[in-house]
């Protein structure tokens, strides 16, 4: 796939704001600094589209991108960061949730893993949980620029593993590095696949004009 364009739309807390779900839309979730928002940028080679940061917790809302007037990457907070409340992290949990589960144009949630580590149980359980709600999901190994490609398909290897324990298949997955762009034409070409097949969702036209 070629990105021609590649836009900011909205950035929201609430779910009844979010852009029309007429289009196919793909939502990026993983632990806090596992590297979302690098990933995206890379995807879109666009520089700066979406906020990245050194420091944990930098994304905080529900970030739309428009890709090609056709199709949305959504850029969520990460979880599992330490540093913020508890009361924070279950409003994290509720509002993520609820957009994962009800979002009627979300066509596969990219579950980004650090690829330098061993399987983690936060990880672990989120998956868990998109399997119990029959949620479609990837996964998609980051920054593997930072270690040896032995290294990293062990940590795969590892999950893929420890997942199976929970489900009958393990999803399928991807290898990227926002610095040398491995597998962006991989992950490109899966999202294109999906958007050739999609049929814009009936929905409640009232409850987005609110
Ligand atoms: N070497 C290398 N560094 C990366 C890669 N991806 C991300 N990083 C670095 O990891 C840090 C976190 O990246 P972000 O993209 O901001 O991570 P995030 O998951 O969006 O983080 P939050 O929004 O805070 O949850 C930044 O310092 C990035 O430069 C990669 O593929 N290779
Ligand atoms: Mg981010």
């Amino acid at each position: 796939m070629i990105i021609k364009s590649a836009d900011f739309i909205c950035s929201n807390t609430q779910i009844s704001r979010l852009p029309i779900p007429i289009k196919p839309e793909y939502a990026f979730i993983g632990r806090s600094n596992v590297g979302k928002s690098s990933l995206i940028n890379m995807l879109a080679q666009k520089k700066g589209l979406a906020k990245t940061s050194q420091t944990p917790g930098k994304t905080q809302l529900i970030n739309h991108f428009l890709i090609n007037e056709n199709w949305y990457i959504v850029d969520l907070p990460g979880y599992g960061y330490a540093r913020i409340s508890k009361s924070k992290k279950e409003d994290w949990n509720k509002f993520i949730r609820s957009y994962l589960d009800k979002r009627e144009s979300l066509q596969c949630v990219m579950v980004l893993i650090d690829s330098r580590l061993e399987p983690q149980k936060i990880d672990l359980e989120f998956c868990n949980w998109l399997g119990e709600k029959g949620l479609p999901f990837i996964l998609i190994f980051t920054k593997a620029d930072k270690q040896s490609n032995i290294k990293t398909d062990q940590n795969i290897a590892k999950f893929r593993k420890a997942l199976l324990t929970t489900f009958e298949e393990a999803p399928q997955y991807f290898v990227t590095s926002a610095e040398t762009l491995l597998g962006r034409d991989e992950v490109l070409g899966f999202i294109d696949g999906i958007n050739k097949n999609f049929d814009a969702p009936v929905f409640n036209e009232d409850f987005y004009k609110q």
